[in-house]
């Protein structure tokens, strides 16, 4: 167990990213903003499933470089890099043979956004994670919705979805692209110990995949995830990674200018980093594939200061 968190505790800094259908509407329905973060908004909005769905054929990343992403990850300071494979919108950026509603079958780009993405952080020495929303999928039926559902071909049963598309689709992005060294679950919404126990059986069987704490049924995971902040006094005896955003938004939000300073980010760094946590720090690519110019910048100035200070 503490061996397979040392390259962890070492790494300090990571980058976080959100990527995903939500950054082709990208904060904006019926020609209005809507507010709050930007992944949510088939949720806040209550965006019918069909009509959320026909997103998906705008979704055609032709700026995408994954090379570069690693790059600019990597000249920033960071050691890993963690990108939401399924968000709870429930579309997978891989391919998936379980649903539709996925690359391959559902947008015009019709290639694994994650099979490259992990050859280019293997060439690069950067460490790579999967985040994927367990319980929360507000497309296929039965997947738990925050707030409840709005959308008749959102009912279903929820074990069935995790027994059909969730837990299928955890063993497909732990058995499709080598071994992910981290798994990132979030809301484990109606995650009774039952049914985390399931998850947990297949993390079982990857000895050094590091998990988070919010797989839900009690179960403790790897690592605590306070989120938006960084604790006071951190977590004693307990691993932590504080996952921040740069502006206000997870994903892509074509409204949100609310971008924090470098110096506040690199604060916010070692901060986390002195209290004894990792600092994971977000980036929302566009319906292009392109990071806003803004976190570009604020990275390359993170880096820069890393360079200038780095002890010996
Ligand atoms: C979750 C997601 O709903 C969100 O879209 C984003 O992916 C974020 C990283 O994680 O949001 C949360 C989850 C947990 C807390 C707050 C927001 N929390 O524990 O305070």
């Amino acid at each position: 167990d503490d061996k397979k968190m040392e390259w962890w505790k070492e790494a300090k800094f990571g980058m976080f990213i959100h990527w995903g259908i939500y950054s082709v509407p990208a904060g904006v329905y019926k020609d209005k903003p809507v507010k709050g973060i930007g992944e949510w908004i088939m949720n806040t909005a209550k965006i019918p499933v069909k009509e959320y769905q026909s997103y998906a054929p705008q979704f055609n990343p032709d700026k995408y470089n994954p090379e570069a992403w690693v790059k600019m990850a990597k000249d920033a300071g960071m050691k890993y890099i963690i990108i939401t494979s399924k968000h709870h919108d429930g579309f997978a950026m891989f391919d998936s043979k379980v649903t539709d509603w996925d690359i391959m079958d559902a947008s015009p780009y019709k290639k694994d956004i994650l099979k490259p993405l992990v050859e280019a952080c293997k060439k690069a020495g950067i460490k790579i994670g999967f985040y994927y929303s367990q319980a929360q999928d507000w497309v296929h039926p039965g997947g738990a919705a925050s707030g409840g559902s709005w959308d008749e071909a959102q009912k279903g049963s929820f074990d069935a979805y995790l027994d059909k598309i969730s837990i299928p689709q955890v063993k497909e992005i732990l058995s499709n692209y080598g071994e992910p060294d981290i798994l990132w679950w979030d809301t484990p919404q109606n995650m009774t110990p039952e049914r985390a126990a399931k998850f947990d059986a297949i993390v079982k069987q990857h000895p050094n995949l590091i998990t988070n704490n919010r797989l839900g049924g009690g179960f403790d995971g790897d690592t605590e995830t306070p989120e938006q902040f960084v604790p006071s006094t951190g977590f004693p005896g307990r691993n932590w990674e504080a996952c921040m955003t740069i502006n206000d938004t997870w994903g892509f939000k074509s409204t949100d200018k609310d971008w924090k300073s470098a110096k506040t980010l690199i604060r916010n760094l070692t901060d986390v980093v002195s209290k004894g946590g990792n600092f994971l720090l977000n980036v929302g690519p566009d319906a292009h594939g392109e990071i806003p110019e803004a976190s570009i910048t604020r990275l390359a100035e993170i880096g820069n200061w890393l360079k200038i200070n780095k002890e010996s």
